[in-house]
C-alpha cells in the first residue's frame, strides 16, 4: 500500500490535470508543482507549493534545472521500510513524496512538425521529468508515478475508495507504464538524432534526414493481444507505429464481427494496401498473403464479381477489401460467399444491415488517405522489415509506382491503348503477390495468378490451371511476371495459353532469346526495367 500525502505534479500537457489536482486536494495531498504547472493550480484556485520554494533552489538555466535536487529526488527515492533510509532523510530534512505526475516535453509532436530545427528538437529532450518518473517507478511499493492523463480517473476513484492509498498491484502497473513510456520517449530521440546526417544538416543549417535512416530503435505501442500467432500454438500480439499513417490498417475501425486474428491482420493488411493503390473503384480477394482475384469495375459490385471469378474457391474463406463504400447491391452478392474479413472505406446502411445478420464477419472501416507528398501521407509504411535469426533486415518499402511513359515495348509488335492499360494492371497486381508472381489478365481483371513458386514456369502453369479451372479464356490476355523471364520457356508457355502481351522488368543475361520468342510467336513484348519481388 502506498499511502499519498505529496504529490510533485509537473506537466507539459495540461489536459486532466486542474481535476486530478482538485480530487488531490480534498483528499488532503499536499501539492507540489514546477512554474507553469503551478500557475495554472494558482489560477484556479487550487494551493499549491512551487518546487523552487519547497527546496529553496530557484529554477535556472531557462528551466533545464527546475526539479533536479536531493529534496526532489531523496523523497521520492527514499525506502520508507529501511530505518537507515528514513534516518538519512530526516537527517537531511527531505519529506516524503509520494506521487510524481508527470509528462514530458512533447519530443515527439516537435520532430512530427515539418519545419523543425535542430535547435527546437534539443530544447525539448526532456531530463528532470525522465528523472523523476524513474526514481518514483524504481520506488513503485510507496510511490505512484502518473505518466499519461488516461491513468488520472482510476488513480482518482482508488484513492477515493480507500481514503488515500494505492494497492501495490496499482502502483506496480504504474511503474511499468512509466518505465514503457520513457523507453519510448528515448527511442524517440536516439530515432530522430541516428537518421541525422550531421554533415549535410550543418551545410544546410536544418535538420537534413539520411537518405536511409539508420533506425536502431522503433517506436511501437501494442494494440492488443491476440488469441494466437500464425498457428494456434504461438504467442502473438499486434502493436502498431506511435504516429500511424493515415489511411494504414492499423487505423481501421471494427464495425462487427469476431476479433481479429494474426493472419486476418496480416491478409487484410495485404488486400488493403493493394486494393487503396488503384485510383478507380477496385476489389482484391486475399487468401494466405496471396491476391486470389483483382477488379475494377464500373461499382463495387461489378469489381467484385469480376475479382471473385477469377478463383472462387480460393475466394472461399478470404479477406476481401475494396476502395470504395459497399453498397447494397455489393453486399447482398458478398455477403453469399464465406469471408472472414472485408475492407473498405465505408458502408451503406442497407450494406450494413445485410452483414449485421451475419455476425461473425468482420466488417472494417478505414478511411483513405488523402493524399501529399511523403510515404506516411500516402498511408505506405516508409520501410519494412524482416526477422532472421537473431537479426533483423531492414529495407525501404516498396513504394515504386510506373507509369505508361515508364514503359518500353521492344517486341516488333506494337501494343493497343486498351492493352498498355491491361498491362498497367496486371503489372500492379504482380507487385502484391508473391514471388515468383506471374499473372494473366483482361478487361481490368485478373484471369490467372501464380504465386510463390520456386521456378517461374511453375508459378505460369499453375496461373494457366487456375484459369482453366474458374473456366476462364486466356485469348488475348496480357501477363505480367514481377522479374525477368530467365528463359524462353516461359515465353513459349504463356503464349501457348494464348496471351498476347508480357510485361516484366527485362534484364535477364538471355534477353535476346526471351525477345526472340516474343517476336516469334507475335506477342507485344514490355519492359519496366525495375522489378517486385515480394517473399
Ligand atoms: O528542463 S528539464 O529537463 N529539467 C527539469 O529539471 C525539469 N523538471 C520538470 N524539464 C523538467 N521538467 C518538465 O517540465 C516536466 O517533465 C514537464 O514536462 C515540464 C513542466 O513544466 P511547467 O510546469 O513549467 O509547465
Amino acid at each position: 500500500m502506498a499511502t499519498i500525502k505529496r504529490a510533485l505534479i509537473s506537466v507539459s500537457d495540461k489536459s486532466g490535470i486542474l481535476e486530478l489536482a482538485q480530487a488531490l486536494t480534498k483528499l488532503n495531498v499536499e501539492i507540489l508543482s514546477t512554474g507553469g504547472t503551478a500557475k495554472l493550480f494558482r489560477d484556479n484556485q487550487i494551493p499549491v507549493i512551487e518546487v523552487s520554494d519547497y527546496t529553496g533552489f530557484t529554477e535556472m538555466l531557462d528551466g533545464r534545472v527546475k526539479t533536479l535536487h536531493p529534496k526532489v529526488h531523496g523523497g521520492i527515492l527514499g525506502r520508507r521500510d529501511l530505518p537507515e533510509h528514513v534516518a538519512a532523510m530526516k537527517e537531511a530534512n527531505i519529506p516524503n513524496i509520494d506521487m510524481v505526475v508527470v509528462n514530458l516535453y512533447p519530443f515527439e509532436a516537435t520532430v512530427a512538425k515539418p519545419n523543425c530545427t535542430l535547435e527546437d528538437a534539443i530544447e525539448n529532450i526532456d531530463i528532470g521529468g525522465p528523472a523523476m518518473v524513474r526514481s518514483a517507478a524504481k520506488n513503485w511499493k510507496d510511490v505512484a508515478v502518473l505518466t499519461d492523463a488516461s491513468q488520472y480517473a482510476n488513480v482518482v476513484s482508488e484513492l477515493k475508495s480507500t481514503g488515500g492509498a494505492l494497492a501495490e498491484a496499482t502502483t506496480f502497473a504504474l511503474s511499468v507504464a512509466a518505465f514503457n513510456r520513457v523507453s519510448q520517449y528515448d527511442a524517440a530521440i536516439s530515432n530522430y538524432l541516428s537518421a541525422i546526417d550531421y554533415a549535410a544538416s550543418m551545410a544546410n543549417n536544418q535538420p537534413v534526414t539520411h537518405q536511409f535512416p539508420a533506425q536502431s530503435n522503433t517506436n511501437f505501442v501494442k494494440v492488443q493481444d491476440l488469441r494466437y500467432g500464425e498457428n494456434p500454438h504461438q504467442q502473438a500480439a499486434f502493436y502498431r507505429d506511435l504516429y500511424p499513417a493515415p489511411g494504414s490498417l492499423v487505423t481501421a475501425q471494427q464495425l462487427q464481427g469476431k476479433e481479429l486474428s494474426f493472419n486476418n491482420i496480416a491478409d487484410g493488411d495485404a488486400a488493403w494496401e493493394a486494393v487503396k493503390s488503384f485510383d478507380t473503384t477496385a476489389c482484391v480477394i486475399v487468401k494466405h498473403a496471396n491476391p486470389c482475384g483483382v477488379a475494377l469495375g464500373a461499382t463495387a459490385l461489378d469489381a467484385y464479381s469480376k475479382a471473385f471469378q477469377t478463383d472462387p474457391s480460393s475466394a472461399f474463406g478470404g479477406i476481401i477489401a475494396f476502395n470504395t463504400t459497399v453498397d447494397k447491391a455489393a453486399a447482398e452478392v458478398v455477403s453469399k460467399q464465406f469471408v472472414e474479413v472485408l475492407i473498405a472505406p465505408d458502408y451503406t446502411a442497407e450494406a450494413l444491415a445485410i452483414f449485421a445478420a451475419k455476425a461473425n464477419v468482420r466488417v472494417l472501416k478505414i478511411a483513405l488517405p488523402t493524399g501529399g507528398a511523403t510515404a506516411w501521407e500516402q498511408g505506405r509504411n516508409s520501410h519494412e522489415s524482416k526477422r532472421v535469426g537473431s537479426g533483423i533486415l531492414i529495407q525501404t518499402a516498396d513504394n515504386h509506382e510506373i507509369s505508361q511513359s515508364d514503359l518500353k515495348i521492344i517486341s516488333k509488335k506494337q501494343a493497343t491503348p486498351q492493352q498498355m492499360a491491361d498491362m498497367l494492371f496486371a503489372w500492379r497486381v504482380a507487385k502484391y503477390v508473391k514471388s515468383n508472381a506471374i499473372v494473366f489478365c483482361g478487361n481490368e481483371m485478373t484471369l490467372g495468378v501464380g504465386a510463390g513458386q520456386m521456378s517461374r514456369i511453375d508459378s505460369t502453369k499453375i496461373a494457366i490451371i487456375k484459369a482453366q479451372n474458374a473456366g476462364l479464356s486466356l485469348q488475348n490476355s496480357v501477363v505480367a511476371s514481377d522479374a525477368f523471364f530467365p528463359f524462353r520457356d516461359g515465353i513459349d508457355a504463356l503464349a501457348e495459353a494464348g496471351a498476347s502481351c508480357v510485361i516484366h522488368p527485362g534484364g535477364s543475361m538471355r534477353d535476346e532469346e526471351v525477345i526472340a520468342a516474343a517476336d516469334e510467336h507475335g506477342l507485344v513484348m514490355v519492359v519496366t526495367g525495375i522489378r517486385h519481388f515480394r517473399h
